[in-house]
This record gives structure tokens, C-alpha cells and sequence, in this order.
């Protein structure tokens, strides 16, 4: 088969995959497509940690017509007894001809053995095809497994002049409303969600995802180094979504089983007197949280740059200018003594929201 072909349903198999984002937990995004004399037989996505993958519900879709068949599946398909058993042993069975693959899975499980054992039955297999974009939507999976820490990305929504509130504490609103529903499909799209204590303070959010579709909430996660959280505080008493509280060693044992048993889990990460992030990262990737996205405050974000540890940053400006010297920035930390030492961002992407901007961008750390 051609290029052409190889693409437009290697396409298929990366939108499908696309769309099941934030619903599959720690597991990646994953889509397969069965294609035999120009017609397709079965399509498949993975939707579930611990139910079938792509390629399993492409081929129960083909049935017995999957032999001979070409099959694309947008990332390596693995070769291990998981929650489930191994979908190359599954295309081997049913005698398909090709499989075609975007990426290799870094899983150590897998790692290339998946794509080995395909050759070694004698089935042809191409692999690369629309590699980027399927790097690109498992970026998340990807940092987890071959790290154990969650992927973090930072979301901020700021006026021109980078304040996230004015200088009476003043935020609503600050983005409009289209990109207000953006954040919430990356709310949906990350399994746990992290503010400062100071932002549930000043705004008692709920961190849930409401979209006009549905959508699934994430973990809240507040960072409260000395459980300053007021006790009638949303994310302690809605039930909507779970909470966890980071904090240190430092607190009171009394208030920490008290939050203890209204149901949050309070994890203690170093003996003070900020909470220390590193290792409360590593301690959420214990719990299986791969993704996290942090909406704030200033001195979170500008935390979590200082220590090196964001995968991504999202900017939504709004285009107004606010001042005030004591109104709170987007980042706020120490700061670099010299421009040539400043956090730069790569693989920028720009986007107008009607009158919003949103920049992403990957921090470019030394
Ligand atoms: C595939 N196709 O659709 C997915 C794959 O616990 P399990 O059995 O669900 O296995 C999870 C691992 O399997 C996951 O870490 C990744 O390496 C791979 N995911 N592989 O062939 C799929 N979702
Ligand atoms: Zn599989």
C-alpha cells in the first residue's frame, strides 16, 4: 500500500485515539484500524484502563475477515500479559498480513519486542508512520512510564501585563468564556489537577471539569505546607472529585487525621517549610496519577519553574492591561539575574480564542 493510504488510515486510527483522551488514566491513547481491498473491517480504541485495547476491538469489529488483512494501530502493540493479554499474539492468531505502527511503545514491557515478535511470525511491518503526532498525543504516557513522575503542565490565564488578579484580589474574569471552556477539556484531560492552598483560599474553587459535553473530574491536589485550608473549603466537603493535600512534616498530627477521616488523603512531602515538590511528584506518581495540571497561584507556578519540574506551559493572555503593583503575576519566584539564564519556551504554538491569545509552549531546560 502506499503512502497515501498509509497516512489516511493511520489518520483515522490517531483521530479516534485523540478522542479518548483523559479517559484512559495512566494507560496511553491508542486507535487501530483493520483494512483489507480498499475497505475497512474494524476500528478500534482503546478507552479504559483494564478493559480491551485498540487492536482487540478492531479485530473482534473484522471478525474471521481480518485475515490478510492490513492493520494500523498508532502505537506498538504490546507483547505483555497486562490487565490484558498481548495484542501482538492477538494479530499473529488472526493471520493478518501488515501491521502498520506510528511509534514503538517505551513501555520496558514492551520496548520494541511487541514490532519483533510481528517479524518474527512472518508478518510484514512498517513502523513510523505519522510518527510525530503520535509521539505528541501520548507525550503524557510517555514521561510516566519511563519516569514514574506525572507529567505537569502549567495553565495560567493572565491579562496582557501577566497579572492573574488585580490589586484588590479581583480575577472574574480574566479569559473569555470560550477560553474558560478550554481549560475545562484540559481538566478532563489530566488525572489530577493542582492549586496552591492560597488560590483555594482566596477563590474556594471546585477543580471539577464542566464542559457542554461530558467529561471526567481529576484528583484535586492542594499544596498547604501548614494546612491553612478552611475546613468549610469545597474541595473538603463537595464529594465531587477526591481531594489529596500535600504538606510536610512540620503540621499538626491532629489536624492531618482529622482531613484523614472526612476522606482526603494527606500526603507529608519533606520536613518543611515549603512542601517539597520533587518528591511530592514522586509520591502522586506512586498513586497513579500520570498527568497534572497546575492552575495557579503565582508562587506554585513560579515553584515548580524554579525546580525544573513542568513539562508544558499554557498562557491564555486577555488583552487588557490591569497594573498594580502589588497585583499578582503569573510566575512568581526569585528570578534569574540575567535574560540569557530565563526559562525559554519551544515548540510554540499560538492560538487566537476570539479576542484571547493562547500560547503553549515546552519549557527548554539546560
Ligand atoms: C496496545 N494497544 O490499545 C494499548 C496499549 O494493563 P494493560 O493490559 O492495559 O496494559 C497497559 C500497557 O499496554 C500500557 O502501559 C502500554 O504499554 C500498552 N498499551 N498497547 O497494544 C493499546 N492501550
Ligand atoms: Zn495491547
Amino acid at each position: 500500500m502506499d503512502k497515501i493510504n498509509d497516512e489516511y488510515y493511520m489518520g483515522l486510527a490517531l483521530d479516534m485515539a485523540e478522542k479518548a483522551q483523559g479517559q484512559t488514566g495512566v494507560n496511553p491513547v491508542v486507535g487501530a484500524v483493520v483494512v483489507k481491498d480498499g475497505a475497512i473491517l474494524g476500528l478500534g480504541t482503546h478507552l479504559k484502563r483494564g478493559e480491551p485495547h485498540a487492536e482487540v476491538h478492531a479485530l473482534n469489529m473484522a471478525g474471521t475477515t481480518a485475515e490478510g488483512s492490513t492493520v494500523y494501530v498508532s502505537l506498538e502493540p504490546c507483547s505483555h500479559y497486562g490487565t490484558t493479554p498481548p495484542c501482538a499474539a492477538r494479530l499473529i492468531a488472526e493471520k493478518v498480513s501488515r501491521v502498520v505502527v506510528a511509534c514503538e511503545d517505551p513501555n520496558s514491557q514492551v520496548a520494541g519486542h511487541g514490532i519483533q515478535i510481528l517479524r518474527q511470525s512472518g508478518i510484514d511491518v512498517e513502523v513510523g508512520v505519522l510518527r510525530d503526532r503520535a509521539l505528541k498525543l501520548n507525550k503524557k504516557f510517555i514521561k510516566y512510564i519511563t519516569t514514574g513522575i506525572p507529567y505537569v503542565t502549567i495553565k495560567t490565564a493572565s491579562t496582557l501585563d501577566g497579572k492573574i488578579a488585580s490589586k484588590t484580589g479581583d480575577s472574574k474574569w480574566i479569559s473569555n468564556e470560550s477560553s474558560r471552556e478550554m481549560v475545562h477539556t484540559l481538566r478532563h484531560r489530566h488525572q489530577g489537577i493542582m492549586v496552591g492552598v492560597g488560590t483555594v483560599i482566596a477563590d474556594d474553587p471546585q477543580l471539577t471539569t464542566r464542559l457542554q459535553v461530558p467529561g471526567l473530574s481529576p484528583i484535586r491536589i492542594i499544596v498547604d505546607s501548614k494546612l491553612r485550608i478552611p475546613d468549610s473549603s469545597k474541595v473538603l466537603s463537595d464529594g465531587l472529585a477526591q481531594t489529596i493535600i500535600l504538606t510536610t512534616s512540620q503540621v499538626d498530627p491532629t489536624r492531618v487525621s482529622t482531613l484523614k477521616n472526612r476522606g482526603i488523603n494527606v500526603l507529608t512531602c519533606g520536613e518543611g517549610p515549603q512542601v517539597d515538590l520533587q518528591d511530592a511528584l514522586a509520591k502522586l506518581g506512586e498513586l497513579d496519577i500520570s498527568s497534572i495540571l497546575v492552575e495557579g497561584g503565582g508562587r506554585l507556578n513560579g515553584s515548580l519553574i524554579q525546580n525544573r519540574l513542568v513539562d508544558e506551559i499554557i498562557l491564555f493572555f486577555a488583552p487588557k492591561l490591569v497594573g498594580g503593583l502589588e497585583a499578582p503575576g503569573n510566575f512568581r519566584f526569585d528570578g534569574f539575574d540575567l535574560m540569557q539564564d530565563a526559562v525559554s519556551l519551544k515548540d510554540l504554538e499560538v492560538e487566537q480564542i476570539g479576542d484571547n491569545i493562547c500560547i503553549r509552549g515546552i519549557p527548554d531546560w539546560p
